[in-house]
């Protein structure tokens, strides 16, 4: 919108001002109205994508976070409502309780719902991870799973975190219980069980520190080339960008994204923060909006890159200081609500690449 005012904006304050009253109010709402209009949501929409905000179900008791992000965000993730743990907690006894929660609040709220995850190393319930299976129980355990939970929110999921951080630094792969009891084939069986549960879903591999070149990634881009040459059904890969200042910014992020494109899959920024060594200042947190604003642009710059979803978008509510005591501060927006330079930074990128 611009700032010219309209004739019926010049003819309130003319009769503002006859009424005794000050103009300034009338424009300071002018621009809060700008604000209100374009959302996060609404701008990456003018870019073909999407923006979205990770959510825990008890968050949703909080109802000034909970309005704000059904508001300003256009995508959802649940942060734990749809994990192995939470959908499965006994063999064969499933429990939609957590995740419909979110599926509601997200349809409520208009925001599409990203699926995380059908198979991690972690919150695994204690009757799965302290069994001893053989690979045929261990095989048919995981497909019954992601069999039933995919088609429990076929057509309410449009993307699933298929197998969640499977590799290791160095690019092997990861010994977790799959890998361990099957070997390396759980992977390639798993895309192709939530396929057959749900064809119109896009079926993702998820990691953290895979933003940029490396090892990790190189492995992930490997994977993936021989999952396509092998017609197993892979549509996106997702990179976390759990990022930290200390560690500097990651290694050729833009290129990273396009050669995982140029393999004929989507990319996602999947679970965005970038957390500071507390307290944080001015300097950190223009440091952290400029890297908001490159992660963002490094997303834009690649047609197939098709969203950005941040990890809770509030420093209120974040995994962060619990797991690392003496970081945090992550998100764009503060403990009150109230916007950081990271906002702007976000916003900017949208705006210059939308218009
Ligand atoms: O945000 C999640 C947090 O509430 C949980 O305690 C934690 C348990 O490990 O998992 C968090 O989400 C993780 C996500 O599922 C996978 N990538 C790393 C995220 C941060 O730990």
């Amino acid at each position: 919108m611009r700032r010219t005012r309209t004739r019926a904006a010049t003819l309130a304050a003319a009769t503002a001002l006859l009424a005794g009253l000050a103009v300034a109010p009338a424009a300071h709402a002018v621009t809060a109205h700008h604000h209100a209009e374009t959302t996060l949501g609404q701008l990456a929409e003018r870019t073909g994508r999407y923006f979205g905000s990770a959510v825990d179900n008890p968050e949703l008791t909080d109802t000034d976070y909970a309005n704000l992000l059904g508001k300003e965000f256009d995508a959802t993730t649940p942060g734990n409502g749809m994990k192995w743990y939470a959908t499965e907690p006994q063999r064969g006894v499933f429990d939609f309780t957590a995740g419909d929660e979110i599926v509601n609040y997200a349809r409520a709220k208009g925001l599409k719902v990203r699926g995380h995850t059908l198979l991690w190393h972690s919150q695994l319930p204690s009757w799965l991870s302290s069994g001893a299976w053989t690979a045929d129980e261990l095989r048919s355990i995981l497909k019954n799973h992601i069999t039933q939970v995919v088609k429990h929110y076929k057509g309410k999921v449009f993307a699933w975190d298929v197998a969640n951080e499977i590799t290791n630094e160095d690019g092997t792969y990861r010994e977790n219980i799959f890998y361990k009891t099957i070997g390396p084939s759980y992977i390639a069986d798993a895309l192709r069980w939530a396929h057959a549960a749900d064809p119109k879903a896009k079926l993702y591999l998820n990691d953290y520190n895979v933003e940029g070149t490396g090892a990790k990634s190189d492995a992930y881009y490997t994977l993936i080339k021989q999952l396509k040459a092998d017609r197993v059904p892979i549509d996106g890969f997702g990179m976390q960008a759990h990022l930290a200042l200390q560690y500097g910014f990651p290694y050729q992020m833009r290129q990273n994204i396009q050669r995982f494109a140029d393999l004929g899959v989507d990319v996602a920024i999947t679970e965005l923060d970038i957390r500071v060594i507390l307290p944080s200042d001015a300097t950190k947190l223009a440091q952290q909006a400029d890297w908001y604003g490159r992660v963002t642009n490094a997303c834009l710059a690649v047609r197939r890159c098709v969203g950005i979803t941040v990890w809770g978008y509030s420093d209120r509510h974040s995994w962060i200081p619990s797991v690392f005591p003496g970081e945090g501060a992550a998100l764009p927006w503060d403990e009150n609500l109230v916007h950081k330079p990271a906002y702007d930074a976000i916003r900017n990128a949208l705006t210059a690449a939308g218009s």
